[in-house]
């Protein structure tokens, strides 16, 4: 067994797909380790994890959930993070503190799939992962099924760890493949060492026999060893199981259940044994050498009773609340036990603490002795682009400050929340990653800030343009008391092609329109443009100003502002004004299963399909690239994720505007004036 000198403080998380368990199995771990006396339960709402209302009410974690305690005499804390892909961010910036990960997989073949994005996470930022396979009380599948289908989205090979021991159809207890010692379950208690049954005996030669070979892939001397028929010691297996695991090279396979407590004792043990020291992980990271203080902030929260924390996990030095960092002072230093902040003096290499009111910190952040550092390298996520919009405006308008500033704190911890202001339909628009995650921002506007807010779909950004030139003879003239006001002006209007805007030429000969008012004109014929015939910004017209008159005292600026906007008022009707709708260029990405699927959505949305390719770095994905109108995309994600059991996501960017024409356009035009009126 691996030998540690001095037990820095490990970190794992808990991640997978929802509803997997992954809550309940950090109940589990709490209880077994005797950090807590009673196991609570997600649906009694009384677990460690899922404190907050928003999590409460929906028994799932919304947000991720920070514990810890002592397994045989080391330290551990865990991160349970939300299994919803609309939360994805915050699982992501959170392995970004852990030495391993703990995917919790629902022991059912046909979800598979739905770890696929997971799986190459993991992958992609080498984070040493091990599989639990929950909910075996309930299973009735093969194990070794389960595996293979897994394995079709596991970048790594699955090495099974255990062989269950099945009385009828029910898992009893296991077999543990490097030990070879058989365990009976215990319901919520210790399990209990027995006799290999019989009839586990094939199964388990078998079954050790093909993760040793797994394991040799990699160490020549185990390879030898097997050739020559030898049995490995093992202390041998243990230390290849844990070097696999910290270089990411396998992925051990454990099972149980989490609302029984069976496995877990097991799966502390692995832990224990292969979970790689928090050095390790720093190096992995890019955590610069040198000495002391070196800590990376991973996530930032806001509460009302302490202000702001920053999530931090110390990897060399230590910490002491009120220490001076830089020019910002630790005020408050906290240990996590889900919604219960313990105050704690000090942090070491390997913890995991929140520190009180460092305003300036930022998650990705390294903190040294000198302050933060936002450009160390760290390693860290990359946000995703939006692909879900709410149009939202305050009930209440007085709260209208409150809400920026609100919506400022919640992007601080979700930076994959984005608040922007549309300037096309003037709205405000809050983007993230599916209808769960803006309702969630919604509900904690209002329960932390007491900010009610009323959302609706948000408006697509339609804009007209025209398809006939005209000449267009408009004049103003208004005699009120003193000197009245004139202006009188000939334009020509023309369309120009798509993407071109807008142009003002001015081909007066022989001063008709004075100099110094051909500006005024052009600034009314602008002023025209925010809202063509159609009710829509206008776009693409070319306006040529050829002739006039004026009239020595009555014109004026304001004059010929007035008859240049008159004349587009005139003259725009008379070219055939057309809706122009936003077309995006968008990818899709998905398994290949469902890329018939995909086309039919997307020639179903109006769509036209440009291509497609195999997805960089993806097997078996696909990336279809399509145009699809503005409007459609509103809910694509939606349909999206329910054609591909949740894993289907896109990208996008606008294209190109086009004409829109027929029922359609009638109906958009017909909503426009019922709007207005
Ligand atoms: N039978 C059985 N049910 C379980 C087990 N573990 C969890 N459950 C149930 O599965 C449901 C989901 O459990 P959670 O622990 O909330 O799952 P989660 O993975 O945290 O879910 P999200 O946070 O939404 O991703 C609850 O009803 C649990 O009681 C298990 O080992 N066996
Ligand atoms: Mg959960």
């Amino acid at each position: 067994m691996t030998s540690r000198s001095v037990a820095a403080a490990r970190c794992a998380a808990l991640v997978g797909p929802y509803t997997s368990g992954k809550t309940t199995l950090l109940e589990a771990l709490l209880m077994q380790t005797g950090a807590i006396h009673r196991k609570g339960s997600v649906v009694d709402g009384n677990s460690v994890g899922d404190s907050v209302p928003e999590a409460r009410a929906r028994q799932m974690t919304t947000e991720p959930n920070f514990a810890h305690c002592e397994y045989l005499g080391e330290r551990w804390s865990f991160i349970d993070c939300p299994g919803s892909i609309e939360l994805s961010q915050d699982t992501h910036t959170a392995l970004m503190g852990v030495d391993v990960a703990i995917i919790v997989a629902p022991p059912e073949p046909e979800r598979s799939l739905i770890l696929a994005p997971i799986f190459k996470y993991l992958d992609d930022y080498q984070i040493p992962h091990i599989l639990f396979v929950n909910k075996m009380d309930k299973a009735t599948i093969r194990v070794r099924d389960l595996l293979e289908s897994l394995q079709g989205v596991c970048g790594k090979p699955l090495v099974l760890r255990q062989v269950p021991i099945r009385d009828d159809e029910q898992v009893t207890g296991f077999v543990d493949l490097v030990s070879e010692r058989a365990w009976r379950y215990n319901i919520n208690k210790q399990s209990e060492l027995i006799e290999m049954p019989d009839q586990v005996k094939d199964r388990e030669q078998e079954a050790r026999q093909e993760m040793l070979e797994s394991l040799a892939d990699f160490d020549d001397s185990l390879l030898e060893q097997l050739l020559e028929d030898k049995v490995p010691p093992p202390d041998d297996i243990y230390e290849q199981l844990s070097k696999d695991l910290a270089d990411d090279l396998i992925v051990p396979v454990l099972f149980g259940s989490a609302e029984q407590g069976h496995g877990i004792t097991r799966l502390l043990k692995a832990l224990r044994h292969e979970g790689p020291d928090p050095s390790v992980t720093a190096q992995r990271l890019g955590v610069p050498d040198g000495d002391g203080l070196a800590a990376s902030v991973i996530r930032s929260v806001h509460q009302s009773h302490t202000g702001k924390l920053s999530i931090a996990r110390v990897w060399r030095g230590g910490i002491k609340d009120g220490d001076t960092l830089g020019d910002e002072r630790v005020s408050g230093l906290y240990r996590l036990m889900g919604g219960d902040n313990q105050k704690t003096e000090q942090a070491e290499a390997g913890d995991l603490v929140a520190l009180g009111r460092m305003d300036s910190v930022a998650s990705g952040d390294l903190l040294t002795e000198e302050g933060r550092n936002p450009d160390a390298g760290l390693l860290w996520p990359e946000t995703p682009g939006p692909v879900f919009s709410l149009a939202i405006t305050p009930h209440n308008r007085q709260d209208e400050v409150k809400l920026t500033a609100s919506i400022g704190k919640l992007v601080e911890e979700d930076p994959s929340l984005i608040m922007e202001h549309n300037g096309d339909t003037n709205q405000m628009l809050l983007r993230g990653q599916g209808e769960i995650h803006l309702k969630l921002a919604l509900e904690r506007l209002k329960n932390r800030y007491n900010v009610e807010v009323d959302s609706t779909r948000p408006q697509t950004a339609y804009k007209e343009t025209i398809r006939k030139s005209t000449k267009q003879h408009s004049r103003f003239k208004r005699q009120t008391g003193g000197h009245g006001q004139f202006g009188d002006v000939h334009v020509e209007i023309r369309p120009l092609p798509r993407g071109q805007g807008f142009e003002f030429i001015d081909k007066v000969v022989g001063g008709s329109v004075p100099r110094q008012y051909i500006g005024a004109v052009e600034h009314g014929t602008k002023e025209y443009l925010d809202r063509g015939p159609l009710g829509f910004p206008v776009v693409d017209v070319s306006v040529t100003l050829y002739d006039g008159q004026h009239h020595s005292v009555d014109s004026s600026d304001q004059a010929f502002k007035t008859v240049g906007r008159m004349a587009m008022a005139e003259g725009m009707p008379n070219c055939e004004p057309v809706l122009l709708e936003p077309i995006y260029e968008v990818t899709i990405s998905v398994p290949n299963e469902f890329t018939n699927k995909v086309h039919s959505l997307v020639s179903g949305r109006r769509g036209q399909i440009l291509g497609f390719e195999m997805r960089a770095g993806w097997k078996g994905w696909d990336d279809l690239k399509c145009h699809l109108p503005e409007a459609e995309l509103q809910d694509l994600i939606i349909e999206l994720r329910s054609l591909t059991v949740g894993v289907g996501s896109f990208e996008w960017r606008f294209d190109h505007l086009q004409e829109l024409t027929g029922r359609l356009a009638d109906q958009v035009i017909s909503q426009r004036q019922t709007a207005d009126s």
